[in-house]
Formats: C-alpha cells, structure tokens, sequence
C-alpha cells in the first residue's frame, strides 16, 4: 500500500465516513430494529429478521464446527434463494469470505476463481436451470491436492449438505473482527479470462448499500424484487439486498432472471421497487405487450443499470410501468453513480446521474491522464470511500489499472455535463479502428434505431484482415427486413462519414447474453465471424 493509499483510508476512518460495523453484526443490529418485519420471502415461505438473525447464527456455528477459520474463502455459486441470504450472513458471522461467483460461470472460471483465492470451500446448489453443479464439483475436485469442502444445497447423498451443517444453536462468541478488513470478493466484469477479485470491505459494501437506498427512498415499506442474480454488486448491494435489510424493507426472491417470472411476481407481491440491466427490462416491457393484464401498479421505481441504455428504451421503461426510472451507472470496483427521483427527464432519461458520495472523487481524462473539459469525452476514473485500491493479489494488472494518485481507471468513456451529471457512452475498448478511423458504436447505434424497421441493434468491431476492424451491425430482427445496401443507404441519407458506415450486418433471434443478463460482445464477434 502506498502512502497515498494509506492517507486516503485514514481520511476515512478520521472523518467517520465509515460506520465501525462489519456486515455480520450491521445484520444483528438490523434483527433488534425490524425483529418482526419480513426480511425475505420466496414462494409462500418466509423469514422475518428476527428468524434471519437466528438460521445464520447456526449455519454460521455451523461452518465452525465444520473447521472453517477466520479469513478463510469460500466460493459461494447458488441462484437467488432465501439460503442465499442465509448463508451469506452466516459466512459474514463466522468470519468467513464469500468469493460470490455467478450461477452461469463453468468449469474454467470457476476454477480459476478457486486458484487465485485459495478457497477452502464451495457452496453449490444441486442442480439449476438444468445444469448439474454436483458433477462440475466433481471435476474441479479431482485432483487429490486439493482440500476442498463441498456444501450443497438440495439433493444430495455425496457432499455435505447445508442441513447436515446447520447447528442446533448460534455462534455465540464474537468474530474479532474489524470492519474495514475485507468482507467478500466480488467477481470483474468482462467474458473472457478468469474473473479478477474484487475484495470489497465489510464497511464500505455497507456504506454504499446505505447510500444507494437513500437515493431511492427505501424504507420499511419497501419491497424489493431481487430479479438479476443476486451474486452481482447492483442486486446484491446497490442498493439490493443489503439497502433493502438496512432500511427495514422486503426482498423478494425472483429465482429465474426471466419476464415471465418478474411481470408475475411484481403483481403477487405487491414490488415496489426492482433493478434490471437493459436487455431484461426490454424483455419484459415486450412480454407485457403480449397483451395479457398484470397489475403493477405498487411499482414505485425501476433501476435500469449495467450497460448502455437507449434514451428510447429509458422512456418507453417508465411509460410502460408507470413509474419512475433510475439509471445506476456502477462497478463491482465500487463507484456507483445514479439519477434521482425527480431529475428532469432529459437527465433521466439521458444521463447516469451523479456519484452516491460527496467523498467521490471522480475525474474525466484523456490518454495522457489530464482532465478534460465538462461536456467533452474521456475515461472514467475515480477514488473514494468504497472504491477499491487494488485487485487481490494482481500486482502487475494494479499498475495499469489503479493511477500514481490512487485513481481506479474503468476503462469507460464518459463525460461530465455542466449540470454535474455523467454520461456514460461505452467501453473504451468497444471504441472501433477501422482502418485508422474511430468510430464509437453508440454513434451509429443511435442513427440507427431512428429507422422505423430498428427497434433494437448492437454495433461491434470485428477483427478484420483488411481494415484492422470492420464495422458489423447486429439487428434483433428474425424476419429480415433490411439488407446492408439499405442500411448503408439510409445512413448515407443522414450524411454519416462514409468510413462509419458498417460492412456487416448480421440478424439474430435473440441476444446472447452474460450471466448476469448483459449483451454478451464477445459472442457476437463470433457470430459476426461465423455469418461470413
Ligand atoms: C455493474 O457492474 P459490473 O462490474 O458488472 O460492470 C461494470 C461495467 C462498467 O465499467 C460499464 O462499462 C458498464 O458495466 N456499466 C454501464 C452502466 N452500468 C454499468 N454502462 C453504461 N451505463 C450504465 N448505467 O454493471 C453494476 C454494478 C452496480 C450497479 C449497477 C451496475
């Protein structure tokens, strides 16, 4: 840790930014305040806070009495469930970090997650969306080095079950336990590669959940539909799970990330608040044109956040549910920033809003790292209270990504608007060199979906033999209405540059997605090289 560093976390212990609390107890003292309130719910069973404070003390005396240790990491890769919120309270008791890997992770990441965090143990469910995470474990486990207790939830006559571990009575006697230690490993972005750890503080997850929840409002009477799986930061802390617990409010558990689970479940339960990415709120707004009658009218506010999302598609999501709309532009890193409930609606629907924090620091930059002006673009980068300082045990990928000065560069191209709201336009990297030409995908992106035959499009830079990368344009369309000439010629018509022009496009059904339900880019490289 450098001296920068360390002057940086001592202002924050200093200034009280941190509440001295670690995620274990902010849970126990959450049981005293709401002790009868329903903490979670998920198909007619439910816990009151009261009874969530109690099932993780014993599953947490539970792992105890299994040998798990202070310090010690466990990948912890369920769906969303009550036992999800069970357990991840009861590692936090015991001492114990989650590495939380996502449900649609396989073989290769999983292993390299468990590679680079040393874990000593692997949470699973037994079977999910028709994959078996029995016989993944088993192949991960093969090898007879590897000392790894398995825990799974479900059938089971192999492994421990979660049952078996669960203690008659709590863990009584106190974790020492400092609250600005780290608390749990969240996973980087990106699909390709083994993800990167993110090690997130017990007391910073708490501060930005708790800020996240003030932005919008969240209170006793708040129920929130956990709908994206609950291992990604935005469900899980943004506000998610933990603002909801923090605010008194209900979590009620979507189990698949799928319109026809959402729209329902909005209905019976009475949601008044959920956050998709924008792909998923797309899906469902066009499984409600389906015409059948749901009643969503508990619906307060939508968080639409984890990708670019179209100003049409920002409207048509608050038109169609008749609620007000929050973008959340975040980062498992940390920073999140997003808009407020009574923005105008151009920052609503155009803008990221602004950081959660006063202690934000965050700047816009150009390659050589100087700021540059409001309203001009460049990259992202930011410091502050809950922003991390490094990647675990990653040296040599922290002195590219973290500055001299401590700065943590996202890698996204953004700018500052003279109001103080942020735009965030892409991934640098999307940024295509077609021959030497820049060109950035949300350009293009946005002419585009002005054409009537248009309603959803992804422009991506193809590797290319000839230009370095070609321009492709991926249409959600399964009846192919438009060929390239015509796509060409309508952006020819709006005097495009001739070099912006795409070369490709390619039709597709559906989007393929990562998993936690973001455009997956990479995949369509290989379609757009497939359709060739
Ligand atoms: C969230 O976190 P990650 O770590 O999965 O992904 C971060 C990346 C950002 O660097 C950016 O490229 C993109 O996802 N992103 C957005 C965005 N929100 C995230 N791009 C444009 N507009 C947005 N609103 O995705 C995440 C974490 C917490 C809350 C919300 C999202």
């Amino acid at each position: 840790m450098n001296m920068q560093t360390k002057n940086k976390l001592e202002q924050f212990y200093r200034e009280n930014v941190w509440e001295p609390v670690a995620l274990g107890q902010a849970l126990s003292l959450w049981s005293q305040q709401y002790r009868d309130n329903t903490a979670v719910t998920e198909n007619g069973r439910q816990l009151t806070y009261g009874q969530l404070e109690i099932e993780s003390g014993k599953i947490a005396q539970g792992f105890r009495c299994y040998g798990f240790k202070k310090g010690d990491k466990v990948v912890l890769q369920i769906p969303n469930s009550i036992e999800f919120i069970v357990i991840i309270f009861a590692l936090f008791k015991a001492g114990i970090i989650p590495v939380m890997a996502l449900p649609a992770q396989r073989k290769t990441e999983i292993k390299g997650i468990m590679e680079k965090s040393g874990a000593r143990g692997y949470i699973i469910k037994d079977k999910y969306l028709g994959f078996d995470y029995k016989e993944m474990a088993r192949e991960i486990v093969n090898k007879p080095e590897m000392d790894l207790k398995i825990i799974v939830i479900g059938h089971n006559d192999e492994f421990t079950s979660l049952k078996e571990l669960k203690a008659d009575r709590e863990l009584y006697e106190t974790v020492a336990m400092d609250h600005a230690e780290v608390g749990l490993f969240l996973l980087s972005g990106g699909t390709t590669g083994v993800p990167k750890l993110i090690p997130r503080r017990h007391t910073d997850y708490i501060y930005v959940a708790k800020q996240t929840a003030e932005r919008c409002k969240l209170s006793q009477n708040s129920v929130y539909l956990a709908a994206l799986p609950m291992a990604h930061n935005f469900p899980l802390g943004c506000p998610g799970v933990m603002g909801t617990l923090s605010a008194g409010g209900k979590i009620v558990i979507c189990n698949v990330t799928s319109p026809d689970e959402i729209i329902p479940l909005i209905e019976e339960e009475r949601v008044t608040i959920t956050g998709l990415v924008p792909a998923m709120a797309s899906m469902c707004i066009e499984f409600l044109e389906l015409g059948e009658e749901y009643d969503l009218s508990s619906l307060e506010v939508i968080h639409v956040g984890g990708s670019v999302l179209d100003p049409y598609l920002a409207e048509k999501v608050e038109k169609t549910f008749n609620c007000k709309l929050q973008q959340i532009f975040g980062i498992a890193e940390g920073l999140i920033c997003c808009t407020g409930l009574n923005d105008s609606d151009y920052a609503r629907y155009h803008t990221q809003g602004r950081p959660i924090s006063q202690y934000d620091e965050v700047l816009i930059v150009d390659e050589k790292g100087e700021e540059v002006p409001d309203g001009e673009y460049g990259e992202l980068i930011v410091r502050g209270p809950y922003t991390i300082y490094g990647y675990y045990n990653l040296e040599e990928v922290n002195k590219v990504c973290i500055s001299e000065e401590c700065y943590f560069k996202t890698g996204d191209k953004a700018r500052r608007l003279k109001d103080g709201n942020y735009q965030v336009a892409g991934r640098l990297t999307e940024m295509i060199n077609r021959a030497g030409e820049k060109i950035t995908p949300s350009e293009i992106e946005e002419l585009l979906l002005k054409n009537e035959l248009i309603e959803e499009v992804q422009v991506v830079g193809i590797k290319d033999k000839l230009l370095g990368e070609r321009i492709c344009a991926f249409i959600l369309d399964d009846t192919k209405r438009m060929t390239l000439k015509d796509i060409r010629n309508y952006l020819i018509d709006r005097d495009v540059a001739a070099f912006k022009l795409p070369d490709q496009i390619v039709f597709v059904n559906s989007w393929p997605l990562t998993g936690v339900g973001k455009i997956d880019r990479n995949k369509l490289r290989e379609l757009a090289d497939g359709n060739l």
